[in-house]
């Protein structure tokens, strides 16, 4: 079977196989035989996420960190996630382009996905992405996404550790203490310190947090340029730093076993509903129900309860 070689290759180290298996995905074909086929052959990669306002400069950053890691030897997978383009369903060209130097490099796997209008921000299927990158052996992962308010809730449920990227004299830190964001960041990074306002957002920024009186711990502040690579370094640092703090408690287990929960959680959200859809509310008898609700004759709370008691009845 043609999925079997693909998976075979991909354990080893294969990047096209290892793309082939993720258009599969995207495509919802042969979901059910490939990953629990690769799921023992995952390495225990470490998923970074980096989020922040389009334009803050989140490429350009996960460009200069896969710089870093390869300087210490190590693999690297990225889920580039762009949900700007709905429409083709794919990612901006620009981020392609932006990312191509290390597209060369057999250790480094680019992978770019549109949103295809998922709420979240995050692709439908970047849970099975995700093993696909950790069974060809990567070991980081970047999440590239979007934020614009829910979708970094959602990043949170998939990454180890987030970096919130800013930018001086852009609002951003209002938008932080605003959205309720401050506690997605695991790292504030201040992008375009070559900018004027760096002092100001980096005092808003400890201003929140001493407001907020973060019971954890205080969330660290990097400011870099990250095309000029200038505190780049210090970033990495920081993510070493927060890395052996989260090995050292138990945390990063508590976080694999949370993202075990949501995987399955969502999974099962996504069998019943389908179920639902074919079985339980053929389309002609929920154009049925739409009608009595829309003469008035019902209500959708009631009209879904009595679908709901249905379908009980016909399980028991
Ligand atoms: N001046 C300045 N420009 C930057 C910096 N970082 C990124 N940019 C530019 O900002 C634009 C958006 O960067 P990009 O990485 O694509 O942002 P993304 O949308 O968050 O992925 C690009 O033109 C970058 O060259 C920086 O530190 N300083
Ligand atoms: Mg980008």
């Amino acid at each position: 079977m043609k999925v079997d070689a693909l998976i075979d290759q991909c354990t080893k180290g294969n990047h096209r196989a290892a793309a082939k298996l993720i258009t599969l995905i995207e495509n919802k074909e042969y979901l059910e035989e490939i990953i629990p086929k690769l799921y023992p052959y995952r390495k225990n990669s470490y998923i970074i996420g980096i989020t922040g306002a389009p334009g803050v400069g989140k490429s350009t950053i996960t460009d200069k960190l896969i710089t870093q890691f390869r300087h210490y030897n190590a693999t690297v997978g990225v889920v580039a996630i762009d949900p700007t383009s709905p429409f083709s369903g794919g990612a901006l060209l620009g981020d392609r382009i932006r990312l191509q130097k290390h597209a060369t490099d057999e250790r480094v796997f680019i992978r770019s996905m549109g949103s295809r209008g998922h709420l979240g921000g995050l692709a439908p299927a970047t849970n099975d992405v995700l093993t696909v990158l950790a069974a060809l052996g990567c070991d980081y992962i970047i999440i590239e996404t979007v934020g614009v308010g829910q979708s970094e809730i959602e990043i949170v449920k998939y990454a180890d550790m987030v970096l919130l990227v800013l930018t001086p004299g852009s609002g951003d830190s209002m938008q932080v203490m605003k959205a309720g964001i401050m506690e997605i960041g695991d790292i504030f990074v201040i992008n375009k310190c070559d900018r004027p306002g760096v002092d100001k957002i980096e005092s808003e920024l400890n201003l929140i947090q001493q407001i907020n009186q973060h019971k954890d711990r205080l969330r660290p502040i990097a400011k870099i340029v990250a095309p000029k690579e200038i505190g780049m370094d210090i970033l990495y640092k920081m993510i070493m730093e927060l890395k052996n703090e989260q090995e050292k408690s138990s945390e990063i287990i508590m976080k694999h076993r949370v993202r075990i929960k949501n995987e399955i959680l969502s999974n099962l959200q996504d069998s019943i509903y389908s179920h639902i859809q074919t079985n339980l509310i053929p389309e002609k008898k929920m154009e049925t129900c739409v009608d009595i609700v829309f003469d008035n004759k019902s209500d959708p709370i009631t009209m879904s309860r009595k679908l709901l008691d249905e379908y009980q009845k016909n399980l028991s």
